[in-house]
């Protein structure tokens, strides 16, 4: 029996009966019921009640070449009828996963081409936080494992993950950090720099903040730091052009290693194939997954740097690390051929030239409505931050709910897009043209004005 035979209605109490969501209030879930996401074609989803949405967030982050690619089903199709499993544990390998990580050695920064896979971001976030300690215990430093992140940083939600990660809320509901992770503040500009601070020196002072915390524990207690390129989920916060070269300038001159998280920045959002590329950073780990895929697939690729690498070789001795699914066979196989439907269709140039620069100057005519305090993009990754004054920056209250007010006329008006803090954030797939961006911002300014008016009005 296929869902068409069920009413939305009954899908909704099925749903509150059995299925606990991510990141969920699940008493306000069951109150409100669940929307219902059927299916999706190109830059659009579509809901139970036919409903058509533009989808500005390409999924969760993740659905760069958009929907309804038949390639991606039939690469799995041929995958699962020819091995649809075997493990690479015990010296064993499979074709797929190798053919994979000679690829993303070619696409990777030139320091990097060792991959290690998982299923998701928070699982290779695991594997980079294991591996770097593991790599200076092997190196004769096991006291060098302090990591280095930062406050509203976004990592995943296992243990590691939300350790890494620097949300307070997640925080307070784990009931214990693995131990030797601290936070530094987050390089925002917007709402961080002092009065009359230029955004070049507020960028190095947030970056003093990572020298401060390796000499507050000694560089020989100091493994690595771990930073997402751009922020993602903490709200698209987009550092200074002289944050990332002062935090590599730190890095190297203490001997730590450089961990980015390139889980939602990899794989063409910023118009490079990673933002490593696009800030000019030289890493030890990138971590990737979401886009990898396409989403079509639960993949994670741990990209990883000669120096970690040689290591591992040279010394030898097993790293007591991995997971059944690690270098999936048929995840790998969608991801090869995601990627050939990017290469093939020059998405990634796309952006950087094209789309990426429409898109920002999209946002630019959005940023003279009045809940607009600033618009900020790279590619096609961005944010439209919320205020009740643009002088003052005054925010509504409580924090998020003018956010959430415009997403909700957003969703009424065709446009799916998240609300995070009181920044409303686009991600869309990289299949959008200049005509899905004008429609996008089309829609946009219509929920904006809607808000303005409940929002001045209540
Ligand atoms: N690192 C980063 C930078 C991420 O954005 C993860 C790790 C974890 O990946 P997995 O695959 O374990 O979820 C993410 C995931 C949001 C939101 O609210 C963002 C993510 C996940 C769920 C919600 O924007 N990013």
């Amino acid at each position: 029996m296929t869902y068409q035979n069920y009413s939305l209605k009954q899908l909704q109490q099925i749903d509150a009966a059995h299925y606990l969501h991510p990141f969920t209030d699940h008493k306000e879930l069951r109150d409100i019921g669940s929307r219902m996401i059927t299916r999706a074609e190109g830059p659009f989803i579509y809901d139970s009640e036919g409903t058509e949405l533009l989808d500005g967030m390409a999924g969760l982050w993740c659905v760069n070449v958009g929907y309804g690619r038949t390639e991606l089903a039939e690469a799995a199709y041929e995958q699962m009828k020819e091995l649809p499993y075997y493990n690479s544990f015990f010296k064993c390998s499979t074709p797929t996963p190798v053919l994979l990580s000679k690829k993303l050695a070619e696409l990777a920064p030139k320091n990097i081409n060792q991959v290690f896979y998982g299923s998701s971001g928070s699982e290779s976030n695991d594997t980079a936080l294991r591996l770097v300690r593991h790599y200076w215990a092997i190196e004769g430093k096991p006291e060098k494992n302090r990591i280095i992140s930062r406050k509203m940083a976004y990592h995943g939600s296992t243990v590691a993950g939300t350790s890494l990660g620097g949300m307070d809320g997640m925080h307070q509901q784990l009931g214990g950090a693995v131990p030797n992770i601290v936070h530094v503040m987050m390089p925002y500009a917007y709402e961080l720099a002092l009065p009359g601070e230029s955004d070049h020196d507020f960028g190095l002072r947030a970056a003093k903040s990572v020298e401060d915390a390796i000499l507050e524990a000694g560089a020989e207690n100091v493994a690595a730091f771990i930073g997402e390129p751009i922020m993602g989920a903490g709200g698209v916060k987009i550092p200074p052009a002289s944050y990332w070269p002062e935090v590599q300038r730190i890095c190297r001159k203490y001997d730590v290693l450089l961990m980015l998280d390139e889980v939602i920045t990899g794989y063409g959002r910023t118009g490079e194939w990673f933002a490593a590329q696009t800030f000019g950073i030289e890493a030890d780990t990138i971590t990737t997954a979401k886009a990898l895929t396409s989403g079509y697939q639960p993949l994670s690729a741990l990209l990883v740097g000669d120096r970690i690498a040689a290591t591992l070789v040279d010394k030898g001795g097993e790293f007591y690390h991995g997971y059944t699914y690690s270098g999936h066979p048929v995840a790998c196989a969608v991801a090869l051929k995601n990627l050939e439907i990017i290469e093939r269709e020059g998405l990634v140039e796309r952006v950087k030239t094209d789309t990426g620069p429409y898109f920002a100057q999209m946002l630019k005519r959005i940023s003279g409505h009045g809940l607009v305090g600033e618009v900020r993009s790279v590619g096609l990754m961005g944010a439209i931050e919320i205020v009740k004054d643009k002088a003052t920056k005054e925010r509504f209250s409580p924090v998020g709910s003018a956010a959430v007010a415009i997403r909700d006329h957003a969703i009424a008006n065709g446009m799916m897009m998240r609300a995070t803090g009181d920044s409303m954030i686009l991600s869309p797939p990289l299949i959008w043209t200049r005509a899905t961006i004008d429609m996008a911002g089309d829609r946009i300014l219509k929920a904006l004005d809607l808000a303005e008016r409940d929002l001045r009005n209540a």
